[in-house]
């Protein structure tokens, strides 16, 4: 998404809760939010809205929403929208992110109690005066001091979306500086973590001074945390922290590498080279005892000089990297470019937001061969799942899409809810009719241990499903794996030929890629899905792969690397085999 169109989109969503804060009429509150779902459907940005004249003819969007738009498109600000800001302190937006409160709650706490901060808040329940306010009582002040610790205990790091929004305008920012040379975002997001807590950048420059007046002055700061000749940190809008070091271009190779990390990988780095007689540090590769450093005119060049091939800044988290380089036995990782198929994404049909017809076209107009339609079943109410004469009818209209699509193709499938006992959610005529059955848990989240492992190994078991979708259940940031025993299903997946979800969305990364090569051990094949609910998030897949490279997976591992052709082979073949269809 353009970095414009998100922040528009964010602005919007403010709107609507400052509005009800302050105590706005509801129904103009709810068109903002409806709004910002309407646009966030829209390709393109708001430049491009405006001078198309779409919004015109969008439904969703008002004059009143059009007008705020286009202000935005021309200045960067909707003048309506700060004036609201003002009104509101700074603190009670943090608020809304506190499961049990709404803009409505927060609005009694504020004009009620005085509250205007999260600690304000605490304080405040603690010393039970919440609990006496109309619609609160003991159970919702309960939940709001849990949610408070759980806050506390996760504030610190964003999601990879978040962080790679960030990325991309500090790195285009920089690039304008014409006294920029090298320019690497180095820490824990060029490794690919599923969550950062700040962005490392590396640059070169013969000015560094400049270089820093242009980073500390890029759109959207916050706050400008330190501002050195060489050094700087900056707090950007979103919370996200960014160090900016600029160093000698000969000190760049070691000081990317330096900050790259893992601190691990970069500990057991330094031991190797210490046992070779040399010294590592983010200065340079030196011999023992001396000043001069060996010239390393990039990281592959330091790995070399330690005997080592090179490591992909993926696998450097000391989980034996360095042990395979020394043999030769790295892995060469998949790229997003081997993706040759999107697996598992949503229409209308269910909950999503595109037609199967803009969900094709879109993933062919991203250069891929083909896309696996997998909306929700008939059990998943809460996202309007399909009844079966609706999943057969979505089935007519894939093959029609099909002919008008040619050579893109397009496959069967369904997310299947897995049942509270194991089952899949719809009968064998229709299991077996499909191409790909995902089969995903996503009620009874709060099962005991055992029973959930039994619940999902009972779907694995079942001859019609294909993959199991986002395996551990968890929500980055906001909901931990639910109780079950991963060895155990991993081992399942393995034994059943079951395919591993990589569930590309920025909030799941979910197999966590720690266990990817526990599944790979045991046999199993992944898929690197978007489950995409519009057509923009099926670029999502590109965090899927670098959680996939995080797990040592080639291109051979995962099976939306396959062309149409192969995979439509692959289809039959398990489809005969296995439901003798
Ligand atoms: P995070 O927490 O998501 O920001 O993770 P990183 O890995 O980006 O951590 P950060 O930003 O604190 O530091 C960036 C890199 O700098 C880190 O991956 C390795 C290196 N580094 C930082 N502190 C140390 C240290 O005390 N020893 C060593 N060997 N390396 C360090
Ligand atoms: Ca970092
Ligand atoms: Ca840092």
């Amino acid at each position: 998404m353009s970095d414009s169109k998100q922040s528009l989109l964010r602005t919007l969503r403010e709107c609507a809760m400052l509005m009800e804060i302050v105590g706005e009429n509801p129904f103009r509150c709810r068109a903002y939010e409806e709004g910002a779902r309407a646009l966030e459907a829209l390709e393109g940005g708001p430049r491009e809205w405006v001078e198309s004249g779409i919004l015109a003819e969008t439904k969703g969007i008002g004059k009143g929403l059009a007008e705020k738009v286009d202000e935005w498109a021309r200045s960067g600000h909707i003048v309506a929208i700060d004036e609201l800001r003002q009104k509101v302190p700074a603190g009670l937006l943090e608020l809304i992110s506190i499961p049990g409160l709404g803009p409505k709650k927060i609005r009694v706490l504020w004009k009620e109690l005085g509250i205007e901060t999260l600690g304000q808040l605490e304080e405040a329940i603690k010393a039970g005066r919440v609990q006496e306010l109309a619609g609160f009582g003991e159970k919702t002040a309960e939940k709001i001091l849990a949610g408070i610790e759980q806050r506390k205990h996760y504030e610190t790091r964003v999601t990879l979306e978040v962080a790679t929004g960030a990325a991309e305008l500090v790195l285009e920012r920089l690039r304008q500086c014409p006294a920029i040379g090298k320019l690497e975002l180095a820490g824990s997001y060029r490794r690919s973590r599923e969550t950062v807590k700040d962005l490392d950048v590396i640059a070169t420059s013969p000015d560094p001074e400049a270089v820093m007046k242009v980073f500390v002055t890029t759109p959207g700061v916050q706050r400008i945390i330190a501002h050195g000749p060489t050094k700087s940190s900056i707090l950007l809008e979103g919370g996200i922290p960014v160090d900016l070091r600029v160093v000698e271009d000969s000190q760049f190779a070691a000081a990317l590498n330096y900050f790259t990390g893992s601190k691990e990988h970069n500990t057991a780095l330094r031991g190797r080279a210490k046992k070779m007689g040399l010294k590592l540090n983010e200065y340079g590769l030196f011999p023992e005892e001396s000043e001069t450093p060996f010239k390393t005119a990039d990281e592959e060049a330091i790995y070399k000089r330690l005997g080592l091939a090179y490591v992909e800044p993926e696998m450097r988290e000391n989980n034996g990297e360095i042990e395979a380089a020394e043999e030769g036995k790295l892995p060469k990782l998949i790229t997003r470019e081997d993706l040759r198929g999107i697996v598992h994404c949503h229409t209308t049909y269910s909950d999503g937001k595109n037609t199967p017809l803009e969900m094709a076209k879109a993933a062919r107009d991203l250069g891929f061969e083909y896309i696996v339609i997998c909306d929700h079943s008939q059990s998943a109410f809460y996202a309007g799942g399909m009844k079966p004469d609706t999943i057969k009818a979505q089935m007519d209209e894939i093959d029609e899409i099909g002919k008008k699509l040619k050579p893109f193709k397009l496959f069967y499938g369904v997310e299947s809810d897995i049942l509270a006992d194991g089952a899949l959610d719809y009968d064998d005529e229709i299991l077996g009719r499909l191409d790909i059955v995902v089969g995903a848990i996503h009620t009874r989240l709060t099962m005991a241990g055992d029973e959930m492992t039994a619940r999902v190994c009972r779907a694995l078991e079942n001859p019609a499903i294909t993959i199991l979708a986002h395996p551990t259940g968890r929500l980055l940031q906001r909901r931990e794996p639910f109780n079950a025993d991963m060895d155990k299903i991993i081992a399942t997946a393995g034994a059943h030929d079951v395919v591993m979800e990589i569930n590309s969305h920025p909030w799941r990364l979910d197999l966590d890629w720690r266990l990817i090569r526990q599944a790979h051990a045991a046999g199993c094949k992944f898929s690197i899905d978007p489950d995409s609910h519009n057509t923009l998030g099926l670029r999502d897949v590109r965090y899927g792969v670098g959680i996939a490279r995080k797990g040592w997976l080639t291109a051979g591992d995962v099976i939306n690397t396959k062309t149409a052709k192969q995979f439509a082979e692959w289809v039959a073949k398990r489809k005969k085999s296995r439901l003798g269809k």
